[in-house]
């Protein structure tokens, strides 16, 4: 299930089939996604342009004709002017290296690539991870397993994500206002459609706080609640524990078992992606949901019959589904081997994490464009994808299609630098999580994002191209186009 309401999970540019395309729930479900993906393409013509089960092998600037030569596992090599990579910031799936995993005798499955058919009915059935996926999963399947074991290793901050049907009312609303609705979008931080807040958590009186608290947790979404509250949940120390104390109130009021409470009370600031569920600690009072804290008894092995953990017990289980995530942001770049100028390899200049100017290029990779690279803004992914994609045509139109486009170092360093700034002056470094690569054992700890929100991440964008495009140099070619 995405968390982002269904009426911006989605492209903005056709006014019209905004208006028609039918969607029955406040946030849209995997299904659906790809339906309406399916959709897009099809009324726009666009699937002879794509060819599928074809994966990148490798691709290299070629010097001396300022082409980039890509090779493929169908055996092609394609030879282009330009290289725009979307290859995806949450897809390289994390299967954590856990001694035994290969000799579990029953089935075995990662959320990132889930089964177009399961049937877990009258099963034991473990999961491995409690983030946003976690948390969707165990709240999904406690209904339909005969017994549920949730592997926990760091608790979390969940809130209800308010979803439930459409009515006719609603979406005529979004119709007569959509214009509004995106300019808001864009115009924001999170770009997740809801007002974000502008006082202070500490500017208002304790009953008054509560009370805002609550109202957001009422109309439901982790964004809203991080962002919709107060201004500074993410900046403030006293804002974030204010939020944090609401939130596990919440969790000892809903777990009635004080076993499995303590467990699922988090201890950390409230300081990852927030997540939120559809009941998910609700599901902690029934019998056959069962919690394990992994920072008390972690895992020992994988057995032939399930999952050992440090104080000896041996959870017996069908099935075991991993909701551990991704190698997120560069971990569908670095397993390729991309090579620039002089044969730089992505892997080196990246020997120290990720970098990027803007999002989007790198220096000595001319003519390669990332869509959703490392340092793009921290937000609801389709507006950004959008705005990088406006942009990239925007300096390919402005090299009439055939000059060399390349970032300097020096920008790549002050982008790198803002960013660092940036996320500094939040309170996510103080949760290893994800964001900076920190669950990926022997992952350089970076800063993978630009925390200044969608708004101020276009404002630079209009400026960089307002002063002649700035941050790049553009070479053209001195005889008509080499191609
Ligand atoms: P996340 O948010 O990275 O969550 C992965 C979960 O798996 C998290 O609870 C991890 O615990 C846990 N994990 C990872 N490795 C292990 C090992 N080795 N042992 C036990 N537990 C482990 O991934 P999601 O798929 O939920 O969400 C990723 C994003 O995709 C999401 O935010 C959306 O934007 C889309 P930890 O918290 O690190 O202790």
């Amino acid at each position: 299930m995405s968390d982002t309401e269904s009426y911006i999970y989605r492209f903005s540019w056709d006014k019209e089939d905004l208006k028609e395309y039918y969607w029955k729930e406040h946030y849209v479900k995997q299904p659906e996604v790809l339906a309406y993906l399916e959709h897009v393409v099809d009324r726009h013509d666009l699937r002879k342009h794509m060819q599928f089960n074809t994966e990148l092998m490798n691709a290299s600037f070629d010097e001396s004709q300022d082409v980039w030569r890509t090779e493929t596992s169908t055996g092609d090599v394609f030879t282009s002017r330009y290289l725009i990579t979307a290859l995806g910031l949450l897809s390289k799936q994390n299967w954590p290296d856990i001694k035994g995993i290969n000799t579990f005798k029953g089935e075995l499955y990662h959320t990132g690539n889930w089964p177009k058919q399961h049937d877990f009915t009258n099963k034991r059935v473990g999961v491995i991870g409690s983030g946003s996926t976690g948390v969707q999963v165990i709240t999904a399947l406690a209904k339909e397993v005969k017994e549920l074991v949730c592997f926990q290793r760091n608790p979390q901050y969940s809130v209800p994500s308010g979803d439930g049907p459409v009515s006719q009312e609603y979406r005529d609303w979004v119709n007569a206002n959509y214009d509004e609705i995106w300019d808001g979008v864009r115009n924001s931080m999170v770009a997740f459609g809801f007002k974000e807040s502008e006082i202070p958590a500490m500017s208002v009186p304790e009953e008054e706080r509560q009370r805002i608290f609550q109202e957001n947790w009422d109309k439901g979404n982790g964004f809203r609640f991080m962002f919709g509250t107060f201004n500074d949940i993410t900046i403030d120390e006293q804002a974030n524990e204010a939020a944090c104390n609401f939130i596990k109130s919440k969790i000892a009021e809903t777990v009635k078992d004080p076993e499995k409470s303590r467990k699922l009370m988090p201890t950390e600031p409230y300081a990852r992606r927030p997540l939120c569920d559809a009941g998910y600690y609700e599901k902690f009072n029934q019998d056959n949901v069962h919690i394990v804290a992994l920072k008390e008894t972690p895992i020992v092995e994988v057995t032939p019959k399930g999952v050992k953990t440090s104080d000896g017990a041996e959870h017996e289980l069908d099935v075991i589904v991993f909701a551990t995530g991704f190698d997120a942001v560069d971990g569908n770049y670095t397993r390729l081997r991309i090579h620039g100028r002089r044969g730089e390899s992505l892997k080196d200049h990246w020997e120290s994490g990720p970098t990027s100017y803007l999002g989007m290029c790198i220096p000595n990779f001319p003519n390669m464009f990332m869509i959703t690279g490392p340092n793009g803004p921290f937000t609801n992914i389709p507006p950004t994808i959008e705005t990088q994609v406006e942009f990239v045509a925007s300096i390919i139109r402005h090299g009439e299609g055939k000059a060399v486009i390349e970032t300097t170092q020096e920008a790549e360093d002050a982008w790198v630098a803002l960013c660092r700034e940036l996320c500094e002056g939040t309170i996510f470094h103080k949760a290893p999580s994800w964001i900076f690569g920190a669950n990926i054992p022997g992952k350089k700890y970076s800063v993978l994002f630009y925390f200044g929100g969608l708004q101020k991440y276009r404002e630079r964008l209009t400026e960089v191209v307002k002063n002649h495009y700035e941050g790049f140099r553009i070479d053209y070619p001195t005889q008509e186009s080499r191609l």
